[in-house]
């Protein structure tokens, strides 16, 4: 049973725990729409299937399909991973899925934030949305999670948190009109705190260039360990994305967490940049109410954008050029997990990539309570 409650989580002592603590799983989506996935979806689907086995490896995978893909999606994947029909617009799981919040008893329980496509009518990249909206409550009503319903509109994506009380986020994406216009910066704070039991917000620039999310933090920046963060780097000062990302550092070590730590970098290479080519934008159907794929667009290509798994990482593989030291980065800064790379190229056509596609539920275990916000 899911109840939906109208309280919120810090007031009845949850808060969210970091991605790198337990999980007792996975959920994924199946892709399938032909306007974002090109080949009609052929190709992200095999991609999908890749990123849903590696992590099968290190803790159980559940993959929503809706009705029309449920059996194709089933032949497709491995026995072990768990298929269950939902509908859903597309596949960001990150971003329709629920962000889950813990007590200090071990119980679990999941936010269900509003999603309006990232943007709305303002900007966003399709219409219509609803049944994503769905997804997270169909999540908790599966994994008999009670569900609270947020009052502002975020996504999985939007929100890194470390476990004991900090979050970090983009002005680019939290503050973008086509999100919450009515809410002040103090007011979005506020809701971050009552929902995620953060007690301080970090506050970074930008997202990502040419991120079509409006900057999801999570394509940029995510949390190793406490007071420790990968980021997104580019050497080259031509680079727009260098003056993002040395924003985001400035921002960083300029920082206190929650616990008052200074928060250390580790700088992660930014393959490409990449580009869509003509035969990849060609193979993607234009419709109304779909954001059209434009050959030459550059792409919002980042390792960041990894998932941690129990006693694993899953990293994007994006450019033999970059891979090996995204790779060696990532070994060294996770000495305890096994770091698997898996094609990502498919998956950052449609926007996005692993982080994007996957959402944690955390393990029903007892844990030490950061102090909650009143
Ligand atoms: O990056 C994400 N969290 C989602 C990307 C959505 C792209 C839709 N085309």
């Amino acid at each position: 049973m899911s109840r939906t409650l109208s309280s919120t989580p810090a007031a009845d002592g949850y808060w969210m725990p970091a991605e790198f603590e337990l999980h007792a799983g996975t959920w994924m989506l199946w892709p399938y729409r032909p306007d974002n996935w090109r080949a009609g979806g052929l190709p992200a689907q095999q991609a999908f299937a890749a990123v849903a086995t590696a992590i099968a490896a290190f803790e159980p995978v559940t993959v929503g399909a809706c009705a029309g893909q449920y059996e194709y999606a089933r032949a497709r994947l491995p026995e072990a991973i768990r298929v269950v029909e939902i509908s859903s617009n597309d596949a960001w799981m990150r971003d329709v899925g629920p962000s889950c919040v813990v007590n200090a008893e071990g119980d679990v329980r999941g936010i269900d934030w509003p999603f309006n496509a990232w943007g709305g009518l303002n900007g966003g990249l399709y219409y219509p949305w609803d049944q994503d909206d769905l997804v997270a409550r169909k999540v908790l009503e599966i994994e008999a999670c009670d569900r609270y319903r947020a009052p502002l509109i975020l996504e999985g994506g939007a929100i890194h948190v470390d476990g004991q009380g900090t979050v970090l986020v983009t002005e680019q994406c939290l503050l973008n009109p086509n999100r919450n216009p009515g809410l002040s910066r103090e007011r979005i704070e506020t809701y971050l705190r009552r929902y995620l039991g953060a007690r301080v917000v970090v506050w970074l620039g930008d997202g990502v260039i040419n991120d079509e999310t409006d900057g999801h933090v999570d394509n940029l920046v995510c949390y190793a360990r406490p007071a420790e963060v990968c980021l997104t780097w580019t050497d080259s000062r031509r680079d727009p994305q260098w003056r993002v990302s040395h924003d985001a550092l400035d921002r960083l070590m300029a920082a206190r967490d929650a616990r008052g730590r200074r928060i250390k970098v580790h700088k992660l290479p930014q393959p490409g940049p990449l580009k869509m080519t003509a035969a990849e934008a060609a193979g993607v159907l234009t419709r109304d109410g779909a954001k059209p794929r434009v050959a030459g667009e550059r792409l919002a290509a980042s390792y960041a954008n990894f998932y941690i798994a129990n006693g694993g990482i899953v990293m994007p593989l994006l450019d033999a050029r970059t891979d090996p030291a995204a790779l060696a980065v990532l070994r060294r800064v996770f000495p305890g997990r096994e770091v698997v790379g898996v094609p990502g190229r498919e998956i950052l056509l449609g926007g996005g990539n692993i982080h994007c596609i996957t959402q944690q539920i955390p393990a029903a275990i007892a844990r030490r309570a950061p102090v909650l916000p009143s």
